[in-house]
């Protein structure tokens, strides 16, 4: 059989990478082919989501930023300060946490899905046109975020005007002004070329991006055990593949913008200048608990614990 997988970003790119190590696993171990859609061939995050719940598609790469939509659960991944930004840390979260393994497994299952795993794709950083640095200055910036309510009120929270768009629609809005601000990890800030149309780089250390792979659930259930097992031990190991591939990799992206464009401020925030954003996140936690219940609740506790079981 040939199985098709679509993901949100370029072959180069991190779910690019995981993809094509997943592909290499399971063709080395099976006697399927997997046929790879990256971002643009068959549409937006939600477009593609739509083929695998359809079972057009039998793998989709989708972030929380947009799976929030559908599982408003998943959208504790935009809590700010929930996750560490230490990359180690975050390795071993994903691996072992009983909220994503476990109860977000359950969560997707719901919406047709077989979470396969989640993973890391780095520190996010907001790039602006004017300088960041502290939440004033986000007053009346018409900021970007992925379709997901919360991250909508993250940034209300942090003091700007958030404006939620897809992907395809982000550079050309900064490149008209529609909108004057973003936020992405480090090497898709690169290899998008975000920094022609922003100015300033800006750390806060307020979230990591999460990112998922899975499968449509009608047909991994219909898989052999056998071939279960061949798609959970090439998604493993495409996770530990991603985990190494990223070692080092913002610092390399971020050496390669200032190399394309010298002139691009770079500014990580002190403690006392990233207070406000610390502040927010409070409110934003009382927001997420207000959109989605009990369920959310628990799951956001689940996911402090294995937060805290994996930090050393
Ligand atoms: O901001 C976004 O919409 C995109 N960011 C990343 C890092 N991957 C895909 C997603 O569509």
């Amino acid at each position: 059989d040939t199985w098709r997988y679509a993901f949100e970003e370029a072959l180069t790119e991190v779910q690019g990478v995981y993809a094509q190590k997943f592909k290499e696993e399971v063709e080395a171990n099976s006697d399927h082919e997997i046929q790879l859609f990256p971002f643009g061939t068959l549409g937006e995050s939600a477009d593609i989501m739509e083929q695998a719940q359809a079972g057009i598609l039998q793998f989709v790469n989708q972030s929380p930023g947009f799976t929030g939509a559908l599982i408003p659960e998943a959208q504790v991944f935009f809590v700010p300060y929930l996750l560490p930004t230490d990359q180690e840390h975050l390795a071993r979260f994903y691996k072992q946490s009983k909220a994503i393994n476990e109860d977000f497994q359950d969560l997707y299952a719901n919406q047709g899905l077989e979470l396969l795993k989640m993973y890391p794709e780095g520190e996010v950083a907001m790039t602006t046109k004017e300088p960041v640095k502290t939440c004033e200055d986000l007053n009346e910036v018409k900021f970007r975020v992925m379709t997901n309510p919360l991250l909508v009120e993250s940034y209300k929270a942090f003091g700007a005007t958030p404006t939620p768009l897809p992907w395809g629609e982000v550079y050309g809005g900064l490149q008209t002004n529609i909108i004057q601000g973003q936020e992405n990890p480090t090497f898709f800030l690169y290899s998008t070329k975000i920094y022609e149309v922003t100015d300033h780089i800006t750390y806060t250390g307020h979230n990591n991006f999460t990112t998922a792979i899975m499968a449509n659930k009608n047909f991994y259930d219909g898989l052999s055990e056998e071939d279960q097992k061949v798609i959970q031990d090439a998604a493993a190991v495409a996770y530990d593949h991603i985990v190494t591939y990223q070692k080092g990799l913002a610092e390399q992206e971020l050496a390669k913008i200032k190399e394309a464009k010298p002139e691009m401020t770079v500014t990580v925030l002190s403690e006392e200048e990233r207070q406000c954003f610390v502040d927010a996140a409070a409110e934003v936690e009382a927001k997420f608990i207000e959109m989605t219940g009990d369920s959310g609740k628990a799951i956001l506790e689940q996911m402090k614990a294995d937060l805290a079981a994996t930090a050393e």
